[in-house]
């Protein structure tokens, strides 16, 4: 079996979390417990939940399932491809299935940033090239590092104003 690389340094990542089909709260709050047993990760902070109408290719999506979404704050000795790796085995586990583009979704865990890093490879674009524009990423990113950038796009604070959106806190107990 090959191992993963491992890191000799750890580095600060966040992971976005969403959630649109069955159980949202139940499945989030899982996939949090599940990036915190990953061998090679520590669970740093976790937002609340934030309640967002879905985004389609062709806009939001009131007809749809609206979503559940969160972030985590984490140390990571694995490297971003491994960690990205484990990720997709927690999705699979909780039963995501991938058909249309932003299809609706059990579980949906992307990498957003990881150590400040800026790639662009077959399988992982850091930061996420979405997140910026976001306000179901930015809102909770904002609440577990308030003084966070995002590379070549700016302060998460600032970007989240440009946005023009809230998203609107679930009440639900902490994830932690
Ligand atoms: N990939 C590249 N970079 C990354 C990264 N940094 N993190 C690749 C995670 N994955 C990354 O992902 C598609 C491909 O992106 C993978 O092959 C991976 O290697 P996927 O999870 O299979 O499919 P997806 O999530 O549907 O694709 P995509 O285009 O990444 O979707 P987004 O941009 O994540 O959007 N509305 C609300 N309200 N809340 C949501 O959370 N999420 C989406 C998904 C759409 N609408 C939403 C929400
Ligand atoms: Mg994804």
């Amino acid at each position: 079996m090959i191992r993963a690389q491992r890191l000799r340094v750890e580095f600060p990542a966040v992971i976005a979390l969403g959630s649109n089909l069955g159980d949202r709260e139940a499945t989030l709050r899982a996939a949090v417990a599940d990036i915190a047993a990953i061998d090679g990760v520590v669970l740093l902070r976790a937002s609340s939940l934030y309640e967002t109408p879905a985004l389609k290719p062709e806009g939001i999506d009131t007809d749809a399932p609206a979503y559940l979404n969160a972030v985590v704050a984490v140390r990571s000795a694995l490297d971003p491809h491994a960690l990205l790796a484990e990720l997709r085995g927690i999705e699979n586990a909780h039963g995501r299935v991938r058909d249309v583009r932003w299809g609706d979704r059990t579980l949906d865990l992307d990498l957003v940033s990881f150590g400040g890093q800026s790639m662009d490879s077959a399988d992982l674009t850091l930061p996420h090239p979405r997140a910026h524009e976001r306000a179901f990423v930015l809102a909770p990113w904002l609440e577990v590092e308030p003084a966070a950038t995002v590379p070549g796009r700016g302060s998460v604070r600032a970007l989240l104003d440009a946005t023009g959106e809230s998203a609107s806190v679930y009440p639900a107990e902490s994830l932690l």
